[in-house]
């Protein structure tokens, strides 16, 4: 690394997709690389189930507690800014953060479940302060793609009609015209191919970082 990459701050990179899109297998392979090339890394998931508030919202997620939607949609949003601060270190000190899902599924799983008092309008506003990502990586797959994928139907959001909806309003986020960071990566590919697709954006964005600003309404 020249001396100027190593004075710069780390990018925050941001996964997004529906179940077993192969987001996890993805910042994995990411993580991996971006260590293998001498970058400092540090990969994180939401939900992170670890936390107290992770685990009534793992709880929910396996049908094992009920909760109001939009109890489940705040905790889900408090999971992110339990770690707010964090990623802003991470991202000071020179660290890319790679984070396996975060506020567009925040606003699009629970603005998907159809309750009217619930849009995809309120559910952004608990995401408004959050740290912006510089670079989200939307791996798209048909709904039937992805339930052929391993493991899928076990937790509560994983039916035909709950993804479609998901997928739908994850295209409408797509069209905002603030949403310029979205880019777009075939996620039906193999493993192997979509981890190529996704290096080079991830570089291009690392090289370009400017000051991080918040998540806008
Ligand atoms: N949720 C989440 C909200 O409602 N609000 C929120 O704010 C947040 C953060 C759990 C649920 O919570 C919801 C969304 C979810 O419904 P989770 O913990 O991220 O979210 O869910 P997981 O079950 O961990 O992960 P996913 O189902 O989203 O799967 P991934 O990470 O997209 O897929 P991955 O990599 O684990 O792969 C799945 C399977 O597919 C295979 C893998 O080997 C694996 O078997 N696979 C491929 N097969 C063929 N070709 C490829 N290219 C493949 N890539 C992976
Ligand atoms: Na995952």
């Amino acid at each position: 690394l020249s001396a100027s990459d190593k004075e710069k701050r780390g990018a925050l990179v941001v996964v997004e997709g529906l179940d077993r899109a192969g987001k996890s297998s993805q910042c994995e392979l990411l993580y991996k690389s971006l260590l293998g090339m001498n970058y400092k890394a540090k990969y994180i998931r939401f939900p992170d189930r670890s936390t107290p508030i992770g685990k009534q919202i793992d709880s929910y997620l396996r049908g094992q507690s009920q909760l109001d939607d939009h109890s489940i949609h705040l905790l889900f949003s408090a999971n992110r800014w339990e770690l707010a601060q964090s990623i802003h270190e991470y991202i000071a000190n020179g660290t890319t953060v790679i984070v396996d899902r975060y506020s567009y599924s925040g606003a699009v799983y629970s603005a998907a479940k159809g309750n009217p008092n619930l849009s995809l309008h309120w559910a952004w506003q608990p995401e408004v302060g959050l740290p912006r990502p510089d670079l989200c990586l939307f791996l798209s797959i048909s709904p039937e793609e992805a339930a052929k994928r391993g493991g899928y139907g076990v937790e509560r959001y994983e039916t035909d009609s709950m993804q479609k909806r998901v997928r739908e309003l994850f295209l409408s986020l797509l069209d905002l015209p603030h949403n310029d960071e979205i880019c777009v990566i075939d996620a039906g590919q193999s493993v192997d191919e979509v981890a190529q697709d996704i290096l080079d954006p991830v570089l291009e964005c690392m090289k370009n970082v400017d000051s991080i600003g918040p998540l806008k309404k």
